[in-house]
C-alpha cells in the first residue's frame, strides 16, 4: 500500500472512530432524558436542559474529592416525581435481580425514578478551576467519600427514602453473611431517612438461592434492621427463593 493509501486509511479509521465514539456524558444524559420523557411524560424537554444545568453546577470546577451530597440539593429539587406509595422498592447487594423484579412486577426503585434513570451506571467528575467534565480518571467509590458519583447516590437515596410512603419493600441478599450491612447505602442512608409519619411498614424480601439456610428469624443483621426502624414502623420479613421472583408472588 502506498504511503498516501496508508495515510488515507488511517485518516478514515480515525474519522469512523470519532463518529462511533460513545456519546459525551451530556449526550448520554440528554438521550436518557428524552427516553424517560417518551415513556413517562416526565420531565419535559425544557426540564432536560434545566436538569443538566443543575447537575453540572454540583461538581464542575470543583475538586472531585470535595463534592458533598448537599452539592446536589438544587438538582434534587429540580426534578419532582409523585412517590409510588406502596410500590417503592429498596435493595442491597441484589442490583441485578431487584431491577428485573421491579420492572416485571411494577415496583419502583431509585434507578426507576427520573434522576436514578438518568445517571445509573455513569461516572463523572470535574476539576478545580476547570470547566471540563471528565468520565474517566475520576475518584473511585472508596477513594474519597465526597466524590461526585457517591455523593449523588447518597443524596438521591436520602431523598428517595424520605419520600417512601405506604408499605415499602427492600430486597436483601440471603446468601450474604450480613444481608443488612450497616455500611451499605440502604442502612447508612435510606433507613435513616424513612419518615414514620408517611411510611406504614417495611417488608424484607430475603432472596435465597438453592441450599441457602438463611431464615428471617435466625439472621442477626435483620434484628439490627428492626432496631434501626424503631417501634413506629411495622416490620415483616419473607424468605423468597430466587426462582420464585419470576412469578411476582412474594406473599
Ligand atoms: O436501596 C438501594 C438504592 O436505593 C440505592 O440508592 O441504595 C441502595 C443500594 O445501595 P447499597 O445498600 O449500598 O447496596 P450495594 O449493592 O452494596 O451497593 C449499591 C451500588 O452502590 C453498587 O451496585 C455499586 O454500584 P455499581 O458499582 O454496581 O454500579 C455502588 N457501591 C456500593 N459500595 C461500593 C460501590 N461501588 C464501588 N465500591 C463500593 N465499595
Amino acid at each position: 500500500m502506498s504511503e498516501y493509501g496508508l495515510i488515507a486509511t488511517v485518516f478514515l479509521a480515525v474519522l469512523l472512530g470519532l463518529f462511533l465514539w460513545p456519546d459525551s456524558l451530556q449526550e448520554k444524559v440528554k438521550k436518557r432524558c428524552e427516553t424517560y420523557l417518551e415513556n413517562h411524560g416526565l420531565p419535559s424537554q425544557k426540564d432536560c436542559e434545566k436538569i443538566w444545568d443543575s447537575f453540572t453546577q454540583a461538581f464542575v470546577g470543583k475538586d472531585p474529592c470535595d463534592v458533598p451530597p448537599g452539592a446536589y440539593d438544587s438538582l434534587i429539587h429540580t426534578v419532582f416525581q409523585e412517590p409510588a406509595c406502596n410500590r417503592m422498592m429498596f435493595w442491597s447487594k441484589t442490583k441485578e435481580i431487584v431491577h428485573e423484579f421491579a420492572k416485571k412486577c411494577s415496583y419502583v426503585t431509585l434507578e426507576g425514578t427520573p434522576l436514578g434513570f438518568l445517571l445509573n451506571g455513569l461516572t463523572w467528575c470535574g476539576k478545580k478551576e476547570s470547566q471540563e467534565i471528565f468520565t474517566t480518571g475520576c475518584p473511585s467509590w472508596s477513594d474519597c467519600v465526597n466524590n461526585p458519583v457517591r455523593s449523588f447516590w447518597n443524596r438521591a437515596s436520602a431523598a428517595f427514602a424520605a419520600s417512601a410512603c405506604g408499605d415499602a419493600f427492600v430486597m436483601l441478599n440471603g446468601s450474604m453473611s450480613m444481608p443488612y450491612n450497616p455500611n451499605s447505602t440502604f442502612a447508612s442512608v435510606e433507613v435513616k431517612h424513612f419518615n414514620s409519619s408517611i411510611i406504614n411498614s417495611l417488608t424484607v424480601l430475603l432472596v435465597t438461592k438453592e441450599g441457602d439456610k438463611k431464615t428471617c428469624e435466625s439472621d442477626e443483621s435483620l434484628k439490627n434492621l428492626q432496631t434501626d426502624l424503631g417501634s413506629n414502623m411495622k416490620y415483616q420479613c419473607k424468605v423468597v427463593p430466587q426462582s420464585q421472583l419470576q412469578t411476582c408472588i412474594v406473599d
